[in-house]
């Protein structure tokens, strides 16, 4: 019996999909195929497949070529599995000519005419309207949104307005593509979606505004700075039927989810302790907006959202008592540590303008830990490590570009789907954020030091 095998991703299966399985088959009397998994494709940079992972597997048994259907999970794998599997044709699409030509010391290679007009990418750019996004605040944060928005299908940045005139020339002065608007209501009458980069201060506004506009919003963190704020405006998205969502990178990093949900499945026992830090020193330049109290400057409003998601995350939103302790200057915190308690777990955060520290992430339990090194909130890296040292694992992941590429795409996906919520930032965990901002400001349980 000759076995051939083939891989892909196979989405929105097509009739080039099908046409290589055809071909595929024809080729021996046993077709296997390698379905890739969905955090593989996220690995290898294809973010914006549509279909999960069960509906390709079973799009491409519906072809009624395949004869076995495995999942590609990892780089290397072709060559396990054609040994595994006792495999003697390996067949692909010509697109990826030459490309496979290593292959041949394990079997025979065949690149399989592709079939030329039709593409995955294709019919998802035909399929799914354009979100027209305008930005607010063209600033340090906003220039990263452009490049990093084109990694997403379905996404296209329009217009853009700054109260500051410069700013917003500069920032569109090489994208002739963009609109520079002289004011926020003409911003809004060009777009569908608005990513609100401005000072933080001024989120609530533009957020509203936009809102009551029938508007979809993407707002960097923090998004505001009360709790009951941060309420409002998400009972305002759902009421006008968009998406609010809280523009937390980290939420959004696929070696993050993947770190979050395998701690929640128990692989370290029960979460007792968990220590999350993160210092950026700026050279001592206090004309800074993050160094000035009028606009909302110091450490923990400019960084506890990144600290405090895997506490909040992990441990839920109901704590029952939460300590800060910070040295103040000219107004704000250069420093600041929380300790946050829970029934069953006591948590703690660091965050410092003007105090450098060791920026890693421990989550502790009962059976063992997970290690994140600095700077654990661009995970691309995480350790698990027990008592029995030969049980340790790595585990090693992209991160592409300045990573907000991945919070974008959920942030489509929310809109395209009609979706008010993301489990990987729940709107209550994005309250609970804004309340505890909320404390600080208010100098609830707050010492300084
Ligand atoms: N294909 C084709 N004609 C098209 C489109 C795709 O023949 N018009 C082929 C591709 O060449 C590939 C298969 O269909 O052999 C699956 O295509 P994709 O789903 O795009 O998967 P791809 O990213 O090519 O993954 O490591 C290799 C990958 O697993 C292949």
């Amino acid at each position: 019996m000759k076995k051939v095998i083939t891989y892909g991703t196979f989405d929105l299966l097509h009739q080039g999909h099908i046409n290589l399985l055809r071909r595929a088959k024809a080729l021996g009397d046993y077709l296997i195929v390698g379905v890739t998994s969905d955090s593989f494709d996220k690995n290898r940079g294809k973010l914006n497949v549509r279909n999960n992972v069960l509906e390709r597997v079973e799009a491409v048994k519906s072809t009624g070529f395949v004869d076995e259907v495995i999942i590609e999970d990892y780089v290397g794998q072709k060559i396990d599995d054609i040994q595994k599997y006792d495999v003697d044709i390996f067949a692909i699409g010509s697109d990826w000519e030459g490309l496979f030509d290593y292959l041949r010391e394990y079997c025979e290679v065949v690149y399989l005419p592709r079939t030329e007009g039709i593409s995955s990418t294709m019919l998802r750019e035909e399929t799914q309207d354009e979100v027209k996004f305008g930005v607010v605040g063209c600033g340090r944060v906003a220039r990263r949104f452009i490049p990093e928005s084109s990694f997403v299908s379905g996404v296209k940045v329009v217009a853009a307005f700054d109260t500051d005139a410069d700013t917003l020339k500069n920032y569109v002065v090489t994208k002739k593509d963009i609109k520079p608007c002289l004011s926020f209501d003409a911003l809004l009458k060009e777009v569908d979606a608005v990513y609100v980069a401005t000072p933080h201060l001024s989120h609530y506004d533009y957020i509203k505004q936009s809102l009551l506009a029938g508007k979809h919003v993407l707002c960097e963190t923090p998004m505001v700075l009360r709790g009951e704020r941060a309420k409002e405006l998400f009972e305002l998205a759902e009421n006008r039927n968009v998406v609010l969502m809280e523009a937390n990178k980290t939420a959004h990093c696929p070696a993050f989810n993947h770190l979050m949900v395998m701690v929640k499945s128990g692989v370290i026992g029960q979460v007792v302790d968990i220590n999350a830090s993160l210092s950026k020193l700026w050279d001592d330049d206090l004309t800074l907006r993050e160094f000035n109290p009028e606009q909302a400057g110091g450490s923990l409003y400019e960084l506890g959202s990144y600290p405090l998601l895997p506490i909040i995350k992990l441990m839920g939103v109901h704590y029952d008592d939460l300590i800060l302790f910070s040295r103040m200057k000219g107004g704000v915190d250069m420093y600041t540590k929380g300790l946050v308690r829970y029934p069953s777990a006591v948590c703690s955060f660091q965050v410092g303008l003007g105090v450098k520290t060791e920026g890693n992430l421990v989550i502790s339990g009962t059976k063992g830990y997970a290690y994140v090194p600095a700077p654990w909130w661009k995970t691309d890296y995480f350790e698990l490590r027990y008592e029995n040292q030969n049980e340790n694992k790595k585990f090693f992941y992209q991160w592409d570009g300045d990573g907000l590429r991945y919070e974008i795409q959920e942030f489509i996906r929310c809109v395209i789907g009609h979706r008010f919520s993301t489990a990987r930032l729940r709107r209550r965990e994005s309250i609970c954020m804004a309340e505890i901002m909320q404390r600080f400001t208010e100098r609830q349980n707050l010492y300084e030091i």
